[in-house]
């Protein structure tokens, strides 16, 4: 059994200073039970509690670690850089050498901009693309989440499906009243939306690989037929790869899909695990913003060097040939690992990867949408996750996240990981019975 006295020691204390103890509510564990541990330190594809307790890390911070903790390159990038300092509020270097690395894999940035979060990147887009085309009216998807501005939190999933809150209190009615929602893989519910006021509609907004509702791989043809009907009624197609961006492919979602969005998100990899986040796409649109144009944004710590080194670090050692690809066939192994002992245990699961992003279900059938993702086994994932957890394997405390493989998972982490399975889906199979 884990010891967890100096966890719950802190997590008391933190109770009393933040709401639910945590900075961001799905770090409270409230959707699996129990209490969080503490972190201590991250050293690879492994987390230490403040109790001395090891964790394969499937979490990567929620996306950005794809080197893994505490990477010397990245290391050795910031102490650099600290030496010479941390924010200037002025332009540097540094930030013209990420932008060259991220528009040699996402093309259609043609420009972009650097924010702090996907949050903030979420924000500047939609008005960006209101200000562009001079409408109102926005397209997001039942499930996907693109950070907690008011405009884009109706129906959204992570955190608010995580904490069961299908609207989210505080935003006004004004707020979301021109945010339509779609079902993600449904063209009809699209067209029925355009069909109706497609001559109002500013933009179209999609994870094209949904992360916050698990993982809903897009059909063949839906992130197409998105291209195709948001151009036929002059409205914008943004692809929020803040997730995907650099996990599902180097490129991307839209290289992996061929799909060129007018707008993209990005943000998690591209900071290496500081805060980073980016917009960007057209040069006719991203024209519009402020001092070029009328359209205002802007950041105190927006593309700080610290961060930009941080990035460049990452994505210099992510692109090298062949890591993505061992990182890829890691997520591979886990999920023919995981086929292999749900089948042994007569577990009905489905799992996928896409990259190094996976997701499973405990479900009898393939996972398509945010509805099909309501009639899974939640107590079923609650028991695999507390019972692997218990053997040192972290995967997201929630049956509404993707997971993540970093670089140094292959090898020891992952044949771990496979060796605790048994045990973890006798555990699901108790719930199910
Ligand atoms: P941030 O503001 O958290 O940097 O990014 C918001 C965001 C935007 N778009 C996508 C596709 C995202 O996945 C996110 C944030 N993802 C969540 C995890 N599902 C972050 C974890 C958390 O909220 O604590």
């Amino acid at each position: 059994m884990r010891k967890t006295t100096r966890s719950r020691e802190i997590f008391s204390k933190a109770q009393s200073y933040f709401p639910g103890g945590v900075n961001s509510p799905v770090r409270a564990f409230k959707s699996v039970g129990g209490e969080p541990f503490i972190v201590r330190s991250g050293e690879g594809p492994y987390l230490i509690d403040v109790d001395g307790n090891r964790y394969v890390d499937f979490i990567n911070s929620w996306g950005p670690l794809v080197l893994g903790h505490a990477h010397p390159v990245v290391v050795e990038a910031l102490q650099r850089q600290l030496a010479m300092g941390t924010t200037f509020g002025a332009c540097h270097e540094l930030e013209v050498q990420l932008a060259e690395i991220v528009q040699r894999l996402f093309p259609s940035m043609e420009m972009m901009r650097f924010v702090n979060s996907g949050t903030e990147a979420g924000m500047a887009v939609i008005r960006l693309a209101r200000g562009f085309t001079k409408r109102s009216k926005i397209v997001k998807f039942e499930g996907c989440y693109h950070g907690h501005a008011d405009v884009l939190l109706a129906k959204a999933g992570s955190g608010v499906l995580t904490l069961g809150l299908p609207d989210c209190a505080g935003v006004p009615e004004a707020a979301v009243s021109d945010t339509l929602v779609a079902e993600f893989n449904s063209l009809d519910s699209v067209e029925r939306l355009f069909s109706e006021c497609g001559s109002e509609i500013a933009a179209i907004i999609v994870e094209p690989v949904v992360g916050n509702c698990c993982l809903l791989v897009p059909q063949p043809g839906f992130l197409q037929g998105l291209r195709e009907i948001s151009a036929n009624h002059g409205a914008l197609l943004i692809l929020d790869e803040v997730m995907t961006g650099f996990r599902v492919a180097l490129e991307g979602a839209q290289g992996l899909y061929g799909v060129t969005p007018d707008l993209t998100m990005l943000g998690k990899v591209i900071g290496g695990g500081l805060p980073v986040g980016a917009f960007g796409g057209r040069t006719d649109i991203m024209k519009l913003l402020a001092p070029l144009g009328p359209v205002y944004q802007a950041g105190t710590l927006s593309g700080n060097p610290l961060a930009m080194a941080a990035g460049i670090a990452t994505l210099g050692e992510w692109m090298k040939p062949g890591n993505f690809e061992k990182a890829s066939g890691v997520a591979a192994q886990l999920v023919f690992g995981m086929r292999e002992a749900a089948s042994r245990y007569q577990i009905p699961l489905q799992v996928e990867a896409v990259g190094t992003m996976f997701g499973f279900f405990f479900a009898h059938s393939p996972v398509l949408s945010f509805r099909d993702t309501l009639k899974v086994n939640k107590e079923a994932f609650v028991e695999f996750f507390k019972a692997m957890l218990d053997e040192g394997v972290y995967f997201a405390p929630s049956a509404f996240e993707a997971g993540f493989v970093c670089l140094p998972h292959s090898g020891e982490a992952i044949d771990y990981t496979l060796s605790k399975l048994p045990i973890g889906f006798t555990a699901a199979r108790r719930a199910m019975t």
